[in-house]
């Protein structure tokens, strides 16, 4: 079985439905990955040790979701140099705007890519073409899957 190098990790599981895009995308690409609930806050412990052993464990990439006050992506970039592609989670009482301030401004040296409010597929894809780099199936893989969705717009709209 090939390596996991793809980590999906979000805040709760409230953040699944949102973050599974990630995991469907990836299904499609052939690209297996792990999952995990990690909070910032209530698992800083979990956090710091997943944060710890990303590069020995050999990940490539860790998606990360979370929503509101979204510590998150950063806390993980803040301890591992394995890239963070973070995922603003859309909430109820700012519509994820809050997530999206939390994940994005991040200091100079510990970068997070952030994707779109709710951007999980963009986010698989984003760890996908990391990996591409140095996995020509998956380049070719990933270039299939792209020109498929080309594929499939219309050249024109048609009434309903
Ligand atoms: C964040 O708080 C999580 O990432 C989630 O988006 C949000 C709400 O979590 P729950 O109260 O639904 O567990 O930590």
């Amino acid at each position: 079985m090939a390596a996991v190098k793809i980590g999906i990790i979000m805040g709760s599981q409230s953040d699944w439905p949102t973050m599974r895009e990630a995991a469907v995308v990836l299904d499609e690409l052939g690209v297996p990955y792990e999952t995990k609930i990690v909070s910032a806050h209530r698992t800083p412990d979990r956090l710091w040790d997943y944060g710890k052993t990303a590069a020995e464990r050999g990940l490539h990439a860790i998606i990360a979701g979370a929503g509101g006050a979204a510590h998150l992506p950063g806390m993980m970039a803040s301890k591992t140099r394995i890239p963070v592609i973070g995922v603003p989670v859309q909430t109820k009482a700012l519509s994820g705007v809050d997530s999206l301030y939390s994940i994005v401004q991040m200091p100079r040296g510990f970068p997070v890519a952030t994707m779109a409010i709710g951007g999980a597929a963009n986010a698989g894809l984003m760890a996908a073409g990391i990996l591409a780099l140095s996995d020509p199936a998956l380049a070719e893989r990933l270039d299939a899957w792209r020109d498929a969705l080309a594929a499939s717009i219309p050249d024109e709209p048609k009434d309903d």
